[in-house]
């Protein structure tokens, strides 16, 4: 599969370090980061620092390197901002956003974590736009 990537694209700008992020955690492969419009008390993007479009992308061709690091990095952002559902918390939701249908607004894949609000249902089919 071929995907075109934008080297343009706000978050390959905040990777630059052109443009400033409030940083959750950063390691070799990945970084997190707090959403600019956070829609719930805890908001945090996890993106690879490699050039991905969307999610497909980097799990069909990232390194397994990047894999294993982004994975983790997302798990210890978890219980960094008290996103785990373990016993006693109160869970949270990841969600990744691709393509046209998917209302992808920039073109680096990242991966919300939300946590501290009821979240409601995932989807409705009523509230397509
Ligand atoms: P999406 O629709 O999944 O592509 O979401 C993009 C998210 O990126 C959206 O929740 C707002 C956030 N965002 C856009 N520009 C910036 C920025 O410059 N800094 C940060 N921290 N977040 C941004």
């Amino acid at each position: 599969m071929a995907y075109a990537y934008d080297p343009q694209n706000i978050f390959a700008r905040i990777l630059r370090g052109e443009i400033p992020n409030s940083t959750v955690l950063e390691t070799e492969h990945t970084l997190a980061f707090r959403d600019i419009f956070p829609k719930a008390p805890q908001h945090v993007l996890v993106i690879p620092k490699g050039a991905y479009v969307t999610y497909d992308h980097f799990f069909g061709q990232a390194s397994e390197a990047e894999i294993v690091d982004f994975a983790r990095t997302v798990a210890k952002v978890c219980e960094m901002v008290g996103a785990t559902a373990d016993a006693g918390a109160m869970g949270s939701r990841a969600i990744t956003n691709a393509g046209e249908h998917g209302v992808q607004e920039v073109p680096h894949f990242h991966l919300h974590i939300l946590a501290g609000r009821p979240l409601g249902r995932m989807l409705d089919m009523a509230e397509a736009e």
